[in-house]
């Protein structure tokens, strides 16, 4: 009766989860998910502070959307968002708000003008690539 395990049976032992190991790290260790930040569409915040919309020009990926997040206007008449120069894709306006976000999604690239009409010289753009 011995409490040991002869030696051929410990290297055994040894031999097989080295096997097991080895058969892990080339199954499962080399593949890493894709970054989901890299494609993932996002969402930027235009802002009007004051008769002005700010970032006057935004960058974002086709599918990512803006945020207007329109605050009411010295005048206190609100803005609205109107684009203009008929791009194809252009996603609808937003009427005249205040105090209020509107969400609107670019689902073509080009590059989208667009102007308060409240207030003439209020414009920005939207360049989606
Ligand atoms: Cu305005």
């Amino acid at each position: 009766m011995s409490r040991c395990r002869s030696p051929r049976s410990a290297r055994t032992t040894v031999l097989a989860a080295l096997a097991v190991a080895v058969m892990a790290a080339a199954c499962g260790g080399g593949d890493q998910p894709t970054d989901p930040g890299t494609t993932r569409p996002d969402t930027l915040d235009v802002f009007t502070p004051g008769n002005v919309f700010s970032p006057t020009s935004s960058e974002i990926r086709v599918g990512s959307s803006i945020r207007f997040r329109i605050s009411e206007s010295p005048d206190g008449r609100g803005h609205n968002v109107l684009f203009t120069g008929g791009v194809p894709g252009a996603p609808a306006n937003v009427p005249v708000v205040k105090d209020t976000s509107v969400l609107r999604t670019f689902t073509r690239t080009g590059t989208f003008p667009y102007s308060c009409t409240v207030h003439p010289g209020m414009d920005g753009d939207v360049i989606v690539r």
